[in-house]
């Protein structure tokens, strides 16, 4: 069969998706005929969002200008229908984050306009809110959840003309009713086929890091995480996914150094970019052999994200030797008390996390300190513990210290969303395809688009803009916040805790909630003391 691609790329974040890239890959080791159209360097005349971190401070600049050939919309719209006309597929399938959902299902709602064929949506939006998706007319099918196996097994019948039923993991409509498919088990990683990367532009695989573009390779060494943090997709899989078994699985160390060391033959990397959720959480023997294999077979620098309590000085030293340059680590606020119990991002304190982050650095690895700001609950107050956290951080190696900073924002199923639906700090769409998602452009650099009720949005925006300037002392800290105490909670109003406290199970459909007026602003005067707390405390 013949299928046609569509990556949606709309604002110009370029980066080789190891998801998308893997459907292509089994369709084309079945047979099928496979091409992409790729808009993200159409859409944009830059990178919107290495732009904004360039103008904050918090990277270095790169010109990528000339990457992008920026054309106009309705000259992408020409090209996408004059590529279906050529091509004739059989099947268009995209991918879809939720950042980018508005504008694919503009094309494919010129395609499904114009074009009798069928159009099949995967990734992360379409896995976590399958039931909302599957509503939308230009959509005919949803994989959920992982489609290495489950696409290849739909084309085949769709091919066949045959049922549809023992299609796994599938969403379809049959007589405008929605039928779902049982999931199958997480698949077992080793059996995950090489990615084929020819589909790609070769633009993609050149990544700006500490101020330079190295060729690299986006690589996978497991899926998912155990933590429960409110605002991750991976609490979502958790539960919404239980079907599937446990989420959190890894790939072997010897299927790992076959596929990298094969591409790296052919491509030549100067740096490898780990895109799992949390590196380095597998057993010590096993990252043993991954160090000592990789310098030996591999040899290319290598950057990973991670969570906090998997650095250590065992794995750090051995980090440092196998060639790993650097370390982001998603730390996310200075406040323990929103950490712990807004976050629900573990028991991990502050001091902890400064433990490790002088760990990383003296064996003279660098990492990145992920924050965020406009969390509902949280306050200036407790922004500023982020901004102490982080200047306290950036003293231990100023060299080997980066800071990231971005907007909360409530993607549907997590349990951010659901709070900020619940409370009025969202509009949501009404249509089919959109139900209970956020009406605002949602982005995590842009702007807040969560109202908050504990801080207006052009302070979040402020605060924001000049977070970099605070830690490195460009702009004081103002003098009332000097004072520390990363335990206390800035409100008296137990309404948002109670919320977090009953959606500590995890999300729910959005349709199940119903949402409050907006509340007014929550006044900040009525500071309790960390021994005070009632309930939650940790
Ligand atoms: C690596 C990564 C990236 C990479 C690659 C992005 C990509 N499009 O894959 C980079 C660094 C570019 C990136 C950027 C961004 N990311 Co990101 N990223 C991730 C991360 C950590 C892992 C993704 C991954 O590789 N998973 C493993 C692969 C195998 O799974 P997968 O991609 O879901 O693909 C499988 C299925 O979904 C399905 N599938 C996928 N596509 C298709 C297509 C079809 C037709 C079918 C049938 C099936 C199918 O089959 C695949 C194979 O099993 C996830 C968190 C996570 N755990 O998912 C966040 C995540 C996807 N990112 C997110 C966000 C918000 C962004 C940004 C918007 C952030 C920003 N700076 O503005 C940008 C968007 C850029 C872009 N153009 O896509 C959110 C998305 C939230 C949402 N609900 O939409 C996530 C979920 C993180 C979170 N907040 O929880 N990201
Ligand atoms: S630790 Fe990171 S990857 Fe794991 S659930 Fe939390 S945010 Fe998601």
């Amino acid at each position: 069969m013949k299928i046609l691609f569509l990556y949606p790329n709309h604002e110009g974040y370029f980066r080789c998706p190891v998801g998308l890239t893997l459907v292509m890959t089994v369709c084309a080791n079945a047979g099928h005929e496979v091409k992409l159209f790729d808009t993200t360097f159409m859409n944009v005349a830059d990178n919107a969002d290495s732009k904004i971190r360039e103008k904050i401070g918090i990277v270095k600049p790169i010109p990528v200008d000339h990457f992008f050939n920026k054309q106009s919309k309705s000259q992408i719209e020409t090209n996408w229908l004059k590529t279906i006309e050529e091509f004739k597929p059989d099947v268009i399938g995209t991918t879809i984050l939720e950042d980018s959902y508005q504008y694919c299902d503009r094309l494919l709602g010129l395609a499904k306009n114009k074009f009798k064929v069928f159009t099949v949506a995967g990734g992360s939006m379409p896995t976590i809110v399958p039931q909302v998706i599957i509503e939308n007319p230009n959509v005919d099918f949803i994989v959920e959840g992982e489609a290495e196996v489950a696409f290849v097994e739909l084309l085949k019948n769709l091919k066949n003309k045959t049922s549809l039923s023992a299609v796994p993991n599938l969403w379809h409509k049959e007589d405008g009713k929605v039928i779902k498919n049982p999931l199958v088990k997480y698949l077992n990683m080793d059996e995950i086929p090489d990615q084929r990367l020819e589909f790609w532009d070769d633009k993609h695989f050149q990544k700006p890091y500490d101020g330079k573009l190295y060729t690299t390779g986006f690589f996978e060494t497991s899926r998912g995480c155990m933590h429960k943090c409110h605002y991750c997709i991976n609490r979502a899989f958790q539960v919404f996914q239980a079907d599937a078994g446990l989420v959190r699985r890894n790939k072997s160390v010897n299927r790992i150094m076959e596929e990298i060391g094969k591409a790296h033959k052919e491509r030549n990397f100067g740096l490898i970019q780990f895109t799992d959720d949390n590196f380095l959480a597998r057993q010590p023997k096993e990252l043993d052999e991954f160090f000592e294999r990789w310098k030996k077979e591999i040899n290319v620098p290598y950057w990973m994200n991670t969570c906090i309590e998997t650095v250590n000085d065992q794995n750090l030293p051995q980090l440092k030797e196998s060639g790993c340059v650097g370390i982001g680590i998603g730390m996310e606020t200075g406040s323990d008390w929103v950490r712990q119990h807004l976050l629900l991002k573990g028991k991990m304190s502050n001091d902890f996390y400064m433990e490790k982050f002088a760990l990383i650095a003296k064996y003279g690895i660098r990492s990145t300190s992920n924050s965020m700001i406009g969390i509902p609950g949280e306050y200036e107050e407790d922004f500023f513990e982020t901004v102490k956290l982080n200047k306290a951080i950036r003293e231990i190696n100023k060299d080997l210290t980066s800071f990231n900073i971005c907007f909360m924002a409530p993607y549907m199923g997590t349990v951010i969303h659901n709070i900020a639906y619940e409370m009025g700090l969202i509009e949501v769409h009404d249509k089919p395809g959109f139900k209970g998602m956020c009406t605002a452009n949602i982005t995590i650099r842009r702007e807040p688009i969560m109202k908050n009720p504990c801080m207006t949005k052009e302070r979040i925006i402020e605060l924001f803009e000049d977070f970099h300037d605070y830690l490195t002392g460009k702009k004081e800290i103002p003098e009332k916040y000097l004072k520390s105490d990363p335990l206390r909670r800035y409100t008296n109003n137990d309404e948002i805790y109670s919320l977090y406290e009953k959606y500590k199970k995890g999300p729910i459909d959005p349709a199940l909630i119903k949402p409050k007026k907006e509340p007014a602003l929550i006044k900040t005067n009525s500071s309790i003391p960390s021994g005070e707390l009632s309930g939650t405390q940790a």
